[in-house]
């Protein structure tokens, strides 16, 4: 209890950061008055769901940019509104691919680079550099002059890159075919890396990173180091927006979700028990906004792939039948409705008094005083809700690859992508 009280607290810290209005958010909270911070918070909240990221991907031509932007967003290339691939460079213009479930989080399939003329400042006045927040430079094979000169650019205009070394499933079928007694995977791997690096740093490049991907399997390899340094750089709203996006595709991926949603749940039991609340039927003593909290569940559920429409496309990629996975699912395996959001606050309110009591003890948090009881059994069903999600995602990613044991990888990654 008292780590979560200390939780809670770190979290509200970090809303304060959040919200754009800090000090007059800091001195409702001081009076206690639970309307204004809910009010001041509400708009943080939509901030948070609401914000743009332009991510610009580009590189070699057929070098899987287009794949890319459809692996990412957890489709595949024959998906509605999936990016067109294939062995001819299709993309001629700039083309913005938004996220199905997240559509301000969007993907730029950038005209691929391969012509002997190229100038990286003339590419980028025709893309609009400054339209995007960071880009990604991928290549199948070893990165260019014209490539390197594209990283330099973006440097010179303070934006970040990543570059991404793609095809590795290639390298490693072609060298285990050819040398299978002296095969090594991490050995190949190395090499190619190292190759990156060493042509990077000739053109110029200080200290470049080089992640390895397959767009096939795109929850192996380098992702989630690629993953780590993309979300540390991004400034916190973003991060989060771009976070909750992510395909689940492996647990380092879901365990960051997991704590960037973790973090808000304060924001959102605040907003739920202030802005509009209403008895809960069935729970006079509880009084909050039960359609703000389905919507918050439903979020929970689309982002961890645990939705319909995600567990049906992959129970299809996978030949798995749907009944199979979703009955390894221990949180709702239908819509949330607001019915159910009621009966889980019941089962939240069995402690959520002892809760509510230490609440009280903890400074600026104590002001709260007036709806203690509400806002810790609304938290507390946020959280659980919350980690039966997470628990969920990773039965559900566990059981997609029960059937072909060599899908599943080692350090608890899983090759399949899940929306
Ligand atoms: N084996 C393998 N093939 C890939 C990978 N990424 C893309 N491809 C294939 O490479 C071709 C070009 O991919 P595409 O995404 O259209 O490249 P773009 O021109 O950079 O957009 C397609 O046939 C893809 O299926 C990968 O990581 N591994
Ligand atoms: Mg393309």
């Amino acid at each position: 209890m008292a780590s979560e009280v200390f939780q809670s607290c770190l979290s509200q810290c970090k809303i304060l950061e959040l919200s754009k209005d800090t000090r007059a958010l800091k001195e409702a909270f001081e009076a206690g008055d639970l309307p204004a911070v809910a009010a001041k918070l509400q708009s943080t909240l939509h901030s948070l769901e609401n914000v743009r990221l332009d991510i610009g991907v580009t590189g070699g031509m057929g070098s899987g940019k287009s794949t890319f932007v459809n692996a990412i967003r957890g489709l595949g290339d024959e998906d509605t509104n999936s990016a067109c691939t294939g062995v001819v460079e299709m993309t001629v213009d700039p083309t913005p691919y938004p996220h199905p479930k997240y559509p301000s989080v969007v993907f730029w399939d950038l005209p691929g680079i391969g012509t002997s003329a190229f100038r990286a400042d003339k590419y980028f006045r025709r893309v609009q550099l400054f339209r995007y927040d960071f880009f990604l430079i991928i290549t199948s094979e070893s990165f260019t002059a014209d490539l390197a000169e594209l990283a330099l650019e973006i440097l010179r205009h303070g934006k970040h890159f990543y570059c991404i070394r793609s095809k590795v499933d290639v390298d490693i079928t072609a060298s285990r075919s050819r040398r299978p007694s002296s095969f090594s995977e991490e050995r190949v791997l190395n090499q190619i890396r190292d190759d990156c690096v060493q042509r990077l740093e000739a053109q110029g490049l200080r200290d470049p990173k080089v992640f390895l991907l397959s767009m096939f399997e795109l929850g192996k390899y380098d992702f989630h180091l690629l993953e780590e340094s993309m979300v540390r750089d991004l400034e916190s709203h973003k991060r989060h927006a771009f976070l909750v996006a992510l395909p689940n595709i492996s647990k380092p991926t879901l365990e960051r979700k997991a704590a960037s949603l973790r973090q808000h749940t304060w924001l959102v039991a605040t907003v739920a028990c202030g802005a509009n609340p209403r008895p809960v039927p069935g729970l006079p003593e509880v009084a909050c906004d039960l359609h703000m909290l389905t919507r918050a569940l439903e979020g929970y559920r689309h982002s961890f792939g645990l939705d319909g429409g995600s567990l049906a496309r992959l129970a299809e990629r996978t030949g798995q039948p749907l009944h199979e996975i979703l009955q390894v699912l221990q949180g709702p395996k239908t819509k949330v409705t607001e019915a159910l959001v009621a009966e889980l606050l019941g089962q939240a309110s069995g402690d959520a008094s002892a809760f509510s009591q230490k609440l009280l003890n903890v400074p600026v948090l104590g002001s709260l005083a007036s709806c203690g009881l509400s806002f810790a059994t609304v938290y507390r069903m946020l959280r659980t809700s919350l980690d039966v999600a997470v628990s969920d995602a990773q039965s559900v990613l566990v059981q997609a690859s029960l059937d072909s044991p060599d899908r599943k990888l080692p350090d608890g990654q899983w090759s399949q992508p899940g929306a």
